[in-house]
């Protein structure tokens, strides 16, 4: 049998005179980090000290003992970060130029003294940029010549900490005669038949060539054997009604153990083994009277995707633990996630990553690794581009969440509409990966699953590549230039990125900047702030709506709890009018999910895992249930949204009230909403009447409310706020008290910053809007000393102008 011997440990940095102790899966970062060589470079202005690490060439050292007990031993690097020389006792083994897949050695019977050694990633990037010609780049890093995590020469929300190492882990294989090499679950759905094609790839010794081997599989207690000839084999496996995986909120998501074993008699050689999910999975770009649609369809079933976008959840990726996948995934789900896109500027996620996907009911759409920028097609990297796409398809083609493979982010946009195309001249820059080699690598590795060119694309170049009305879409131009109320002015297919920027919580703050007497632009402020204008673009989202609070202390948390509920209520907007208008737009991924570092970001969780108010907001726009009043051309609309199984029949009270909660008119209004559909009701004007100087619309329904607002908020007449607080201990749960507040007047957005209380404490609800005498509970975790005092001060809300 295989024999695996893990080389994490034993390790050394060459760092100056010294050998200090490392750690594999790691980085030179976290080495230096752990010997007290460099200071955390989240903190203050610190990425400015570590940057010579990046610059630097790094040699790490191990001894690998010899193993006589099988006729072959490979040394198998999982990650190597990214360009290095590997020698064995000074003779070369071999070089790698690729992040981003596996490298494997034959080492038999041989021992000594392993050195990896690391060129600086810049100067392997100006090597290959010196010998293909230069390219363009949104951003000034070489991220495009060489096969690195493109983010990690920095990006608008993330630092610039180049590393290097063995990112993932090292190991020793022993074998002999055979090893199980690839193996291809191929899994359909036809009826009430599941099938699994099981590719099996073999390598043998010498000694192994010819023999006649053995594979079994085996899954959902179905097991065929067959034997095993030369290189490959074929096993099939009928599985009579399998229960189907489903996407959360439609289904549950059973998985089922796959197993294969390679054996020479009754010898086994090496085993495989994953969980697999049965369904089916289509994308439908049926042209029609709106355009060119873009719909997921799992099971036969069409669905809205409420989705987010996905960054790496470190710069520095070998820190992220199975266990903190879990925590930000099932934050994710918790929030009525049911899509994560993995975008291309970061990396293929670990095992682990799609492993809580699958259990969690979250769809993954992956990118492949290119980003914003133009990709020469040209040697060394074409090989590698291939190489990386076929072993990451191979790697992740078992995992039932994964459902749609895309070849970019914003390249062909970017060639189209960027400047790139006249400066490019005819050079390569990425068209035949994404129109070529990568649909092949997917047609022929993976052909259930569907592939798109990149995001956005609107299907071939008889359109723009964004074009709303074709395919995908990034809505860019609003968070950039306008008000979040222009989001109503198109309905695309799908809106693959949009969202607004907000700074993270303020421990997180405390945390990454200290001692700093916190303003917007003071200086750390200011470094954690990586986007083009982004203090500008968060201002001037605020004073569209409310008076610009500028300067330090109170003015600093007014400003800083004001430009949370303006992305807060910028992704509602977008995400309310886009999904009342499905089918025609048929999914919104929220730029972004997660941070990668402590920044102002456009991030709904931030770099410490805090939740900013978005993350509460994202649970009830894409609960299954959402009720919307909307401005429209004729008045208001009352969009309704019922993506159940059941339909609803939808008994709303809407109510035209004054500033001071004096109700003006009451009109009772059903709605039947069928079962997975949206329905946009015009409110009954006549009975209602429009809101006119200091009145606003609220409407009510099973728990769910909308208001809307017909000016903005600096122009209408608030009340000063008037609240009790009382904080309530749960009972049985002496970790988490109660914050039960109860309004005087209308109480507009109130929001509890429960990291105020203590750094890690938790809320279960983000803002709110209270009518007099109305009272919401807001639950409370980890806050050690409870009181009404410091709970009134965590608690913000809109104040008249
Ligand atoms: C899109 C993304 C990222 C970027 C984000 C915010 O372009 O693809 O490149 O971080 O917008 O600007």
């Amino acid at each position: 049998m295989k024999d695996v011997t893990l080389l994490n440990d034993g390790w050394g940095l060459r760092h100056e005179d010294a050998v200090l102790p490392a750690r594999v899966p790691g980085c030179v970062h976290t080495d230096l980090l752990a010997a007290g060589l460099i200071p955390d470079p989240f903190i203050g202005t610190n990425e400015h000290e570590v940057a010579w690490v990046g610059d630097r060439a790094w040699t790490y050292t191990a001894r690998i003992p010899a193993d006589t007990a099988h006729e072959r031993t490979d040394l198998v690097f999982d990650g190597l970060d990214t360009a290095t020389e590997i020698t064995l006792d000074g003779e070369p083994l071999g070089r790698t130029r690729n992040m981003h897949r596996t490298h494997r050695f034959d080492v038999t019977g041989r021992d000594g003294e392993l050195q990896v050694h690391f060129t600086p990633a810049r100067e392997e990037a100006d090597t290959v940029r010196k010998s293909v010609g230069d390219r363009p780049n949104v951003y000034p890093a070489p991220s495009q010549y060489i096969r690195k995590m493109a983010c990690s020469f920095g990006w608008d929300w993330g630092p610039t900490v180049v590393t290097a190492g063995m990112w993932r882990p090292v190991r020793l294989e022993h074998w002999s005669t055979a090893r199980i090499s690839q193996v291809r679950p191929l899994v359909t759905v036809a009826g009430t038949r599941g099938r699994v094609e099981v590719h099996l790839a073999v390598e043998r010794t010498a000694g192994g060539t010819g023999r006649a081997l053995t594979a079994r599989a085996s899954v959902a207690g179905v097991d065929t054997e067959v034997t095993v000839e030369d290189g490959h084999a074929l096993l099939c496996l009928d599985v009579p009604d399998p229960r189907l995986w489903w996407p959360r909120g439609h289904g549950e998501q059973p998985l089922y153990d796959l197993t294969l074993t390679l054996s020479d008699g009754d010898t086994a050689l090496d085993t495989w083994r994953r969980r697999i999910g049965f369904r089916t999975i289509e994308l439908d770009r049926t042209a029609d009277e709106h355009g060119t649609g873009f719909t997921l369809v799992v099971n036969g079933v069409r669905l809205f995707a409420r989705g987010v976008n996905w960054i790496p959840d470190d710069v520095l990726p070998s820190r992220i633990t199975p266990e903190r996948y879990r925590r930000r995934l099932t934050q994710a789900a918790d929030a009525n996630i049911d899509l994560v896109r993995i975008w291309g500027g970061g990396i293929y996620e670990d095992e682990a990553f799609y492993d809580v996907c699958d259990e969690l009911g979250l769809m993954v759409w992956q990118d492949f690794l290119f980003a914003c920028s133009a990709y020469p097609e040209e040697q060394p990297l074409r090989g590698e581009v291939e190489a990386e796409a076929r072993e990451n398809v191979v790697r992740l083609m078992p995992h039932p969440s994964l459902v749609l493979w895309n070849g970019n982010n914003e390249n062909l946009w970017g060639f189209r509409d960027w400047g790139w195309e006249p400066g490019l001249a005819g050079d390569s820059w990425g068209e035949g990966y994404y129109l070529g080699m990568l649909p092949r690598v997917v047609a022929e590795l993976d052909p259930t699953r569907p592939y798109t060119a990149g995001s956005p694309w609107s299907g071939s170049w008889d359109h723009h590549p964004n074009d709303p009305a074709h395919g995908t879409h990034h809505s860019w131009e609003v968070w950039n230039r306008r008000d979040f109320a222009e989001y109503l002015d198109s309905v695309p297919r799908f809106v693959a990125e949009f969202g607004w920027q907000a700074p993270p919580a303020l421990a997180t703050l405390r945390r990454a900047l200290p001692g700093e007497d916190l303003a917007p632009d003071s200086p750390g402020m200011l470094h954690h702030q990586k986007a083009e204008d982004g203090n500008g673009k968060l201002d001037r989202g605020v004073e569209r709506h409310f008076v610009l609070p500028e300067g330090t202390g109170a003015d600093f948390d007014r400003w800083h709890y004001l430009t949370q509920l303006v992305q807060a209520r910028a992704v509602a907007a977008g995400i309310e009018h886009w999904r009342s208008h499905w089918p025609r737009c048929a999914g919104t991924v929220v730029w972004q999910l997660n941070d990668c570092w402590p920044v102002s970001s456009w991030a709904a969780i931030d770099g410490d895992g805090r939740l900013k108010p978005l993350y509460h907001e994202l649970r009830r726009l894409y609960a299954d249930r959402l009720l919307t009043l909307q401005p429209a051309s004729q008045g208001v609309v009352l969009g309704l949204v019922n993506q159940s199984a059941t339909p609803w029949r939808a008994e709303v009270t809407v109510r035209r009230t004054t500033a001071d909660g004096t109700v003006k008119a009451r009109v009772p209004l059903t709605v039947e909403v069928a079962a997975r559909d949206a329905v946009r009701a015009p409110l009954p004007v006549a009975a209602l009447g429009l809101p006119e100087d200091g009145e606003f619309l609220v409407a009510d329904v099973d728990g769910l409310r909308a208001v809307h607002f017909p000016v903005p908020d600096r122009e209408f007449p608030y009340p000063r706020p008037q609240f009790d607080v009382r904080v309530e201990p749960v009972t049985g749960d002496p970790d988490t008290v109660d914050v039960v507040v109860t309004a005087h007047t209308l109480v507009r957005d109130l929001l509890l910053q429960p990291d105020r209380l203590a750094p890690d404490a938790v809320a279960d609800t983000g803002l709110v809007t209270l009518l007099p005498g109305e009272q919401t509970t807001i639950r409370v975790a980890g806050w050690p000393e409870p009181d009404a005092g410091p709970a009134r001060a965590a608690l913000f809300c809109v104040e008249p102008a």
